[in-house]
């Protein structure tokens, strides 16, 4: 395997840390009663986003699942705004009306988180044909979980990318679970033999390895943007939490922390490894979290959402 430079492994850290520190910062957050709504933490899957995100441009576009804060801090969505749209300010990125599940902000290319499983595909998929008819070298990337394997979009998308060679960079995070139950009980096919069944090359990798993850980003993103049509990129990773904040993981033996195996715990030992100073580590880590802190200020001065702006940007009329 190729080395990758130093700095390229600290600035994946530094998103990979971001994530962490953000996802851990509204976990209180929510049990603080400060979140609307419900989030769904990706603590334990952080080396994706980082990875792919590395290697991609702001004129790529991206589509989410309802675990996708990674994916948004990772395309370049601004801390304070994001901060802003998950406890529901007026000045968030979707003006509050997204939250954790929907936040969208198409000037970075972020098409959106979504809470419908595999929602997020033709979307992307739509997108990287607007690339292709565009004449660009712009890709999509689609990012989602295991279970969406059982929706038949899933299936609908990978044939219309193949059949006409879309940019579409395809990337399942499989944790083994949707929701309560393994992804075994759920989905008869693999995504291996999936994408051969489409004509789609397809890799597997150590999804929790922020190293592995970009290498592979690296080369199949260079791939696609040289024409090379879509590709699947299946990371095997762990989710620590469970589904949602509040689950009581009735499922499964809890995750309290997995220790060495924690991918951000990886990425730092492989840093200190490869001679970058605990200390340079731990000033990253003080300044992402008074950037945090910031933001959280910020969010909390922002403006609560008003009942008569309440039908702005709506399609329907208001019925009197
Ligand atoms: C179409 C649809 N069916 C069912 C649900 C309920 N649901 C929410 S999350 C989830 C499982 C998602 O599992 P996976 O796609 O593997 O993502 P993960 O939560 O593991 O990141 C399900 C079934 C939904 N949101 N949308």
């Amino acid at each position: 395997m190729p080395a990758i430079e130093n700095t390229k492994l600290l600035s994946l850290y530094e998103t990979m840390a971001l994530v962490r520190q953000t996802e851990l910062r509204l976990s209180r957050l929510f049990a603080d009663g400060e979140v609307p709504g419900f989030i769904h933490l990706s603590i334990g899957q952080e080396a994706v986003p980082a990875g792919i995100g590395a290697v991609l441009r702001a004129s790529d576009t991206i589509a989410s699942t309802h675990r996708g804060h990674g994916h948004a801090l990772a395309k370049g969505m601004p801390l304070d705004r994001f901060f802003l749209e998950i406890m529901g300010k007026e000045e968030g990125v979707c003006g509050g009306r997204g939250g954790s599940m929907h936040v969208a902000d198409l000037s970075i290319g972020m098409l959106g988180a979504n809470g419908i499983v595999g929602a997020g595909i033709p979307i992307a998929l739509g997108s990287a044909l607007a690339h292709q008819t565009r004449g660009t070298t712009d890709i999509a990337v689609v990012f989602f979980g295991d279970g969406a394997m059982a929706e038949g979009v899933l299936h609908e998308s990978l044939n219309l990318a193949a059949l006409w060679k879309l940019p579409l960079l395809a990337v399942c995070e499989n944790n083994g679970w949707a929701e309560f139950s393994p992804t075994s009980r759920q989905v008869a096919a693999n995504l291996a033999d999936l994408s051969k069944a489409y004509g789609i090359p397809h890799e597997e990798l150590d999804g929790n390895d922020f190293e592995a993850v970009w290498l592979a980003a690296d080369r199949v993103v260079a791939a696609i943007r040289g024409g090379g049509g879509p590709f699947v990129l299946e990371c095997r990773t762990t989710r620590i939490r469970g589904h949602y904040e509040g689950d009581q993981q009735k499922y499964r033996e809890p995750i309290a922390a997995l220790g060495p195996d924690d991918a951000v715990a990886r990425a730092r030992r492989k840093l200190i490894d490869s001679g970058v100073s605990v200390a340079s580590l731990e000033a990253i880590e003080a300044a992402i979290e008074s950037r945090i802190d910031s933001a959280v200020e910020a969010a909390r001065m922002g403006q609560a959402p008003d009942y008569a702006r309440a039908s702005r940007d709506v399609y329907a009329p208001v019925r009197s």
